[in-house]
């Protein structure tokens, strides 16, 4: 449902693109549509309500930026509006001491929510920067407990302070402390017990702990498919024992990014991370712009918009929408595209701007950048006729291409072969409905010719 919000925008707009403004009719219309997909994806009523009313304000009557249709300007004020909320908690880094002394994180929270996983992720995480961090076993509930937080410390070859005769919390926990600070480790992460609901046992117990060891973070730590709940836990937990940040776990999947805009806008305190699995790794920082993206499931494709709408013209892109359908796709379009590209910031800007710049390591994309510095060089070499109808380019060509270009004749060949498969994948691309689409949300709408 979630995911489809960025969709349902642009349906909405679809009929009325070419518009010059943005209309009171058309957004009263958006605005019925998101709000239904905010409250499927469970988001708070309340903060439904108020981030309606000042999207409402923000988009009525902005005048929308010449080339760019009123859909696409309405998803970036959506967007923005989004992201303005899941800051609106505060800082969402982790606030640590500097390393020369100990500093305390408390994870406290409802059971199988999700405490003792992210005490040793965020160990893990902490480690991997180069501090020292130390693993307090306080949750003396269970036994099982200690032993989960003890396999897990080994799994991560992180120290941990255990002491299975212990009976009382509140006095591990300052020994725990002490212990870390003799021995300079500089984080110690306290895992905690929790309850099937908050009570006053648990309340109080926290609330000795944290008056004990003084923490620099008191993370309440949620389960996201908790849902509303997870709303109301974290905001009558902080009432009563204040907490200075969430961590939002089991947020594995897409569609829980309606808890994350309810938990900012209800309880007021920041989001610091997101658990995305079960394995040390799986604990992400909290990144309220990617999170927006996330929410209208489309990437990054807003600035790429923005981008593209900036620096290629209509007609430019119209001319090879053209050429496309047509298939009189050349190298000479073939060439200006590399020029598009380039424009917006290189394939590898618009890679990690949808979303995938991390299929491409960093030495993958060398490679591709020296391979399109080559192929641009090929080009330059070849004449007109040559650029316009690349069968004419025999061996006796290509030959001369290669030495105008500082290439081997292989490497002419190879670029004629990916040429032609470019070609031909474009004019694929253009014979999808799915992927016509996709191209005008990049590119505008270049009325492609039926
Ligand atoms: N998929 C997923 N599972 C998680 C995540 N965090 C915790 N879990 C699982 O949730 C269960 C309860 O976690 P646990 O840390 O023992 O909760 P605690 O009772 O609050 O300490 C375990 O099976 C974890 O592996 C997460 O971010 N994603
Ligand atoms: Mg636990």
């Amino acid at each position: 449902m979630f995911e489809s919000l960025g969709r349902k925008i642009s349906g909405i707009f679809k009929s009325l693109s070419g518009k010059g403004r943005i209309s009171e009719r058309n957004i009263e219309e958006a605005v019925e549509e998101i709000k239904i997909a905010l409250l499927d994806a469970d988001v708070n009523l309340r903060v439904v309500r108020r981030f309606i009313n000042s999207t409402i304000e923000e988009a009525k009557g902005k005048k929308v930026i010449e080339s760019v249709n009123p859909q696409q300007m309405f998803t970036k004020i959506v967007r923005d509006k989004i992201e303005e909320l899941l800051k609106s908690g505060g800082e969402t880094s982790l606030s640590l001491r500097d390393p020369s002394q100990t500093s305390v994180v408390l994870l406290m929270g409802l059971q199988g929510n999700g405490k003792t996983t992210t005490a040793s992720k965020l160990a893990f995480k902490l480690k991997s920067e180069g501090r020292r961090p130390l693993l307090l076993a306080c949750d003396l509930q269970r036994p099982a407990a200690i032993d989960q937080l003890e396999t897990l410390s080994k799994q991560i070859d992180v120290p941990i302070f255990l002491d299975r005769n212990e009976k009382d919390p509140v006095a591990l926990s300052k020994r725990g402390l002490d212990y870390a600070k003799k021995n300079l480790y500089d984080v110690l992460i306290i895992d905690t017990a929790g309850r099937l609901s908050i009570d006053e046992a648990l309340m109080n117990q926290i609330r000795e702990i944290k008056d004990a060891v003084s923490p620099c973070e008191s993370l309440f730590v949620v389960d996201s498919m908790l849902g509303q709940i997870a709303c109301d836990v974290s905001k009558a937990f902080n009432d009563n024992v204040p907490i200075t940040g969430i961590v939002l776990t089991k947020f594995d999947s897409d569609s829980r990014g309606g808890v994350a805009m309810s938990l900012a806008g209800v309880v007021g305190k920041p989001i610091k991370f997101i658990g995305t699995g079960e394995k040390p790794q799986d604990l992400d920082e909290f990144h309220p712009d990617r999170v927006a993206n996330r929410i209208l499931g489309m990437g990054d494709v807003v600035s790429l918009v923005e981008k593209a709408e900036k620096e290629i013209s209509e007609k430019e892109a119209d001319r090879l929408a053209r050429n496309l359908k047509s298939g009189t796709y050349t190298i000479s379009d073939y060439l200006q595209q590399l020029d598009m590209q380039d424009k917006m910031g290189g394939a590898g800007k618009i890679l990690s701007m949808l979303g995938m710049g991390a299929v491409l390591d960093s030495k993958k994309l060398e490679q591709v950048k020296s391979e399109l510095k080559r192929e641009r060089a090929i080009i330059g070499s070849m004449t007109a006729a040559e650029k316009e109808n690349y069968k004419i380019i025999g061996p006796p060509r290509r030959k001369r291409i290669a030495n105008g270009s500082g290439t081997t004749q292989a490497d002419v060949e190879r670029f004629i072969r990916k040429f032609e498969k470019t070609k031909m994948m474009m004019q694929k691309v253009t014979k999808s409905k799915r992927m016509q689409a996709e191209l005008e949300k990049q590119f505008g709408n270049a009325d492609l010719p039926e």
